[in-house]
């Protein structure tokens, strides 16, 4: 029997997508055996095992096969290395175990491929050896993947930290970049994390082909610069495959019923701007008291997910505490009672694909995280861009210079956001005309996903592409 595995990290935003790629190609080709490796983080969230735990009971046509825990050494513990360098030293102890785990179902499967996270690059290295072709799957976007093609070139042209850098960066088919907005853990070259991302991109080349989740109308430019191979100008370029958007359909917390969804139905359609910031990020309280005021003040009606405070300082993560937060205690005196008519705040998690399809929703806060752009995209609301951490300053340049589906939200040097500028963004997104022009440009949008996903569609004639090269390797 001819089987597919793939390796995600262990972080929602990557998995999501992941899931739901196996998902479409086992609906075009569902005599395919698939595979799934399944690693936990050393620095593990709840929302992160809980849904890997309901993965395998409600996804019975795929098979997971738990990796080996790993026990961080005490000297890394102690250490102060980043979560994506932790990660990193993860995926490292992981390989003996894939190798073996890959032995072990060839016994019984022909693979056809091993595709791989673009965090996981480096274990092409692992389908080298057992001559089997290695895909890289990139769960953010075109442009993303072009700065992670082009890094090597980059490191090469500049012998500073982009963080020192203070200049535009040129790469190919993305609008010109800040160095200081380019991905958190590449700021800084002396961070374990860079070198590892450098390495990964080193070894990207060697890869059967590229599977990106985006769609030919949302990043012409960038998807143009990587096929015609200028991100790899000492290279030639693998096959590439854009089959976005592949959004979610299940809710990763099976809160599909959730009191918002009624708190929605209630109000005037489009009037609502909806504030969430991903599977991890999470503010300071001075930080939530600040948005409160900035949300009261504004003339809009308002559906904010809050999160306990940052118990990561480093990163904006919410690490480890996912526990209810006490919202009286946090927010301004008063706050929730005041806006009881026009607002609506939810603790940790709401089914936010639901809520961005919701009519009454007319406009998104977002953190920048690829799957919420995408799901705002397919649902055709337009983002007001906050980003926290990973490539999200990179997404914000993106999503407000080349694709226009977004305003821009200033924060200070610290990343400090004021009241007044929460207050002027969800108004100008709402009520201005240069709001309405970004709500215009994200409709046009919304019907080219739809678009790009019909039987000649760009996306799905990619797949047919993919399955083909995916046959041809055994
Ligand atoms: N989500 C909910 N409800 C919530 C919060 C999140 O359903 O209350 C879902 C959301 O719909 C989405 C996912 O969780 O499907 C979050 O994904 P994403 O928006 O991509 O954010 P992250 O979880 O932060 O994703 C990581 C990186 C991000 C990157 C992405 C894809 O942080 O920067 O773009 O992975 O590689």
């Amino acid at each position: 029997m001819e089987a597919i595995v793939l390796y995600p990290v262990p972080l929602i935003g990557h998995l999501v997508s992941t899931i739901e790629l196996c998902k479409l190609i086992l609906t075009h080709n569902p005599s395919l055996s698939v595979h799934i490796l399944i690693t936990i983080a050393p620095y593990d969230t709840s929302s992160t095992s809980h849904y890997i735990s309901t993965l395998s009971t409600t996804l019975p046509s795929i098979t997971f096969h738990n990796l080996p825990t790993f026990q961080l050494p005490p000297t890394l513990l102690s250490s102060s290395l980043n979560h994506e360098a932790l990660l990193f030293h993860l995926l490292h102890h992981n390989h003996p175990h894939i190798h073996q785990t890959l032995l072990s179902i060839s016994k019984t499967h022909t693979i056809q491929a091993l595709i791989l996270d673009i965090l996981c690059s480096q274990s092409i290295s692992i389908a080298s050896q057992l001559n089997l072709p290695a895909y890289i799957f990139c769960s953010a976007s075109a442009s993303t993947f072009a700065s992670f093609l082009y890094l090597p070139t980059l490191h090469h042209t500049y012998d500073k930290c982009f963080k020192e850098l203070n200049s535009f960066l040129d790469i190919p088919g993305v609008p010109p970049m800040p160095s200081r907005d380019m991905p958190k853990p590449l700021l800084e070259r002396n961070d374990e994390a860079y070198q590892h991302f450098l390495n990964c991109a080193f070894a990207a080349p060697k890869a059967a082909g590229f599977i990106i989740n985006t769609f030919e109308a949302l990043e012409p430019r960038s998807i143009k610069a990587i096929s015609d191979g200028l991100c790899l100008p000492n290279s030639p370029t693998s096959p590439l495959y854009c089959l976005g958007p592949i959004v979610t359909t299940t809710d990763q917390k099976n809160t599909s019923d959730h009191e918002c969804l009624r708190w929605l139905d209630s109000q005037p359609s489009k009037s609502v701007v909806f504030l969430c910031f991903g599977s991890l990020g999470v503010f300071s309280k001075e930080q939530l008291c600040e948005i409160a005021i900035g949300l009261e003040k504004s003339v809009v009606r308002f559906l904010w997910v809050v999160r306990n405070p940052v118990t990561d300082q480093k990163h904006n993560l919410a690490l480890g505490s996912q526990e209810d937060p006490d919202l009286d205690s946090l927010l301004p005196e008063g706050f929730l009672n005041r806006t009881k008519e026009k607002g609506l705040v939810v603790k940790n998690w709401v089914p936010q694909v639901e809520v961005l399809k919701h009519d009454s929703v007319g406009g998104f806060v977002s953190h920048c995280g690829w799957n919420s752009v995408l799901e705002a995209v397919c649902a055709g609301v337009p983002l007001i861009a906050w980003p926290l951490y990973a490539e999200q300053r990179f997404n914000r340049v993106v999503l407000v210079e080349e694709m226009e589906v977004a305003l821009w939200m200033h924060e200070s040097e610290s990343g400090f956001v004021a009241a007044t500028e929460v207050e002027e963004r969800v108004n100008e997104l709402m009520e201005s005309e240069r709001g309405k022009r970004v709500r215009n440009r994200v409709m046009v949008l919304k019907d080219e996903a739809k678009a790009s996903l019909m039987e000649d569609g760009s996306s799905h004639v990619a797949l047919n592409k993919l399955l083909d090269s995916l046959k041809s390797q055994v």
